[in-house]
């Protein structure tokens, strides 16, 4: 099994990336921001508290983010590995993924972390909330906000894997295309090295 976490600030690519890499590596997707807006679309009660918090620029309950990743691993025994989009977004988080994957004799490959700079970040997200009917992106105040939160909470996810010498940073600015490279040959080389 492969398994590994695209990482990087709101904005910054992870969604973008994701479905070109699961075409290509045939590895599960799994996105938390995808799994809680498909709750909110279907207007379920736990749909409904996730959206007032994403309204905000603020995390949903670690518990909830958890308890879905869970279901999923489970959902998808047979899969070849998981790329985990959004996910860990907390030190909590991180360490319940990796109890997680080691019940399941699995743990985390790498972690690829995308940096790109603030301001093209609030550029890419304002420009998406132009058209994509995310109320978390037509604002900037919003918008400023979950970078804020990323800093507060979500680099300590960093932090957590560079102990484990897991962490490998990728530029993610560029045009889609050369960041795609960018992330193939760093996965590329790393399952050479694992099959040697
Ligand atoms: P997510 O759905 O994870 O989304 P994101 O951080 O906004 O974006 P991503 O990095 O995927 O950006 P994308 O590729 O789309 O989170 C949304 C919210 O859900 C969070 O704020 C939080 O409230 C909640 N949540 C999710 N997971 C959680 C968790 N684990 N715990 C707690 N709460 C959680 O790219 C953005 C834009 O840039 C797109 O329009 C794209 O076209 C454009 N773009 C991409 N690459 C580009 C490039 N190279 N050049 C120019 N534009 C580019």
């Amino acid at each position: 099994m492969f398994n590994f976490i695209l990482f990087g600030p709101p904005g910054s690519g992870k969604g973008t990336q994701s479905e070109k890499l699961i075409a290509k590596y045939h590895l599960k997707h799994l996105s938390t921001g995808d799994l809680l807006r498909s709750e909110i679309a279907k207007k379920t009660p736990l749909g409904l508290e996730a959206k007032k918090l994403m309204d905000k620029g603020s995390l949903v309950p670690d518990s909830v983010v958890i308890g879905m990743i869970s279901d999923m691993l489970d959902a998808n025994k047979g899969a070849a590995g998981f790329l985990f989009d959004g996910f860990p977004r907390t030190k909590v988080q991180s360490e319940e993924l990796d109890k997680l994957l080691h019940a399941r004799n699995s743990e985390i490959n790498v972690v690829l972390a995308l940096d790109v700079s603030e301001s093209e970040l609030v550029k890419r997200l304002l420009k998406r909330g132009e058209t994509s009917g995310r109320s978390d992106d037509v604002n900037e105040s919003v918008i400023r906000a979950r970078i804020a939160e990323y800093h507060k909470k979500t680099s300590a996810v960093l932090e957590h894997y560079d102990k484990f010498d897991k962490v490998i940073h990728v530029k993610g600015e560029g045009s889609i295309e050369q960041i795609f490279e960018r992330l193939c040959a760093s996965l590329d080389q790393l399952q050479e090295e694992k099959h040697n």
